[in-house]
């Protein structure tokens, strides 16, 4: 009986080290590459790298790195283990807890085109906490596996640099109140490229006033900019109008998402979310409440819709306005008003002692404006779009 109550606490205690707390590893693994453009018949190094986070020694440790037809396999050099071309594959004895191995593959460009390089982790004695070997292209994307896009450039073929820069028109703007946000695109050749589209989501907490491109058209259900062909030494902009709708920071990001020839030193569509390329670009601005009472929504659209959101106490037509805005009151009464542009510059100011009104914008710059407007029964602000 003693000797069956020592084996049972013997298991329990075997279980506890193994199961209850845990061994459990946490492989990482990371792709780099020494240049993402590569002329076609030169050699670059693609270096693969595995992190053991845990405190636990990680052992029977393999790598699956492909090594696409496009490219050929010139060496190779690893930290730890070895590495068979042959395979695919990286057989590694053993990594210490906290340590990292380390390869590197030096691969000839042979064929031009974007040649996707991935590698992952699909196997290790031990289980990982985090992520599970072998089951790549599933998603999410697990922190064993990675993948990097390289531009095998054709030496006799078209070649462009396209690059992208993104600016607001001020950091910080009130809710409500128009913010401009410009992007550019150019192309430093040496040779113009059909086929441009850049991606240019806007923050949810926006919304679209208007959108004011050199060439194509942004579509903003699905945030594209189709700009088709940019010759060399060519530039191009899209400008977005639009105004917060809460308060607090926030990040616009845009990338070109296509280009048909290939770039020098960028490729499309693979911004990872630090805009690290020429082609990516990034801008924050700071959104403030106000204290403006029944702002007036403009619609993505650019439209207003005023019978919906203005008070039925007056009306405002036309917005979009050319030249004369009308303001109509439902009763008589001593309205002051001032017009200011999206710099919070004063345009016009006045007052009047009646039930309708009419205003000369003609000779204003077109753009978006807020009308004030403070009487006896009224106190409102409006936003009136000027188009000439
Ligand atoms: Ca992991
Ligand atoms: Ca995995
Ligand atoms: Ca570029
Ligand atoms: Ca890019």
């Amino acid at each position: 009986m003693k000797n069956a109550i020592s084996l049972l606490i013997k298991l329990l205690l075997t279980c506890s080290s193994y199961c209850c707390f845990g061994q459990d590893i946490d492989l990482e693994l990371e792709t780099a590459v020494n240049a993402i453009a590569v002329n076609e018949g030169d050699t670059f190094y693609y270096t693969i790298s595995v992190f053991n986070t845990s405190v636990y020694d990680a052992s029977g440790i393999e790598v699956t790195c492909s090594i696409p037809a496009t490219v050929s396999f010139d060496n190779s050099i690893a930290t730890n283990g070895s590495f068979s071309a042959i395979e695919s594959l990286w057989t590694i004895n053993s990594i210490a807890g906290g340590d990292t191995a380390a390869l590197v593959v030096t691969l000839e460009a042979s064929i031009p085109g974007t040649v996707s390089l991935s590698a992952e982790i699909v196997a290790a004695d031990q289980e990982d906490s985090d992520s599970s070997p072998g089951n790549y292209g599933s998603e999410p994307l697990e922190d064993d596996e990675a993948s990097i896009d390289v531009q095998i450039i054709d030496l006799q073929g078209p070649l462009c640099d396209i690059s992208l820069s993104l600016r607001a028109g001020v950091s910080e703007a009130e809710i409500g109140e128009p913010l401009v946000t410009k992007l550019v695109v150019h192309n430093s050749g040496p040779d113009g490229t059909p086929g441009v589209k850049v991606h240019f989501p806007y923050p949810e907490q926006f919304d679209l006033i208007e959108s004011i491109q050199e060439a194509g058209v942004y579509n903003p259900a699905t945030a594209s900019w189709n700009l088709g062909d940019l010759a060399s030494m060519q530039e191009k902009a899209l400008t977005l109008v639009l105004y917060g709708t809460e308060a607090g920071s926030f990040s616009f990001q845009a990338q070109v998402s296509q280009s048909d020839y290939p770039d020098a030193d960028s490729s499309p569509n693979n911004d990872d979310g630090d805009q690290s390329e020429d082609d990516e670009d990034e801008v924050t601005v700071h959104i403030s409440s106000n204290e403006a009472e029944n702002p007036v929504k403009i619609l993505p659209n650019g439209s207003t819709d005023l019978q919906q959101l203005l008070p039925s106490s007056v009306t405002v037509f036309p917005n979009p306005c050319s030249d004369h805005l009308v303001l109509e009151f439902d009763s008589d009464q001593l309205v002051n008003y001032q017009l200011i542009d999206h710099l919070g510059k004063m345009s016009m100011e006045g007052s009047f002692a009646s039930s309708k009104l009419s205003l000369d914008l003609s000779f204003l710059p077109e753009g978006t404006y807020l009308l004030r407007l403070q009487g006896s029964k009224i106190q409102h602000c409006h936003r009136v779009l000027i188009l000439h």
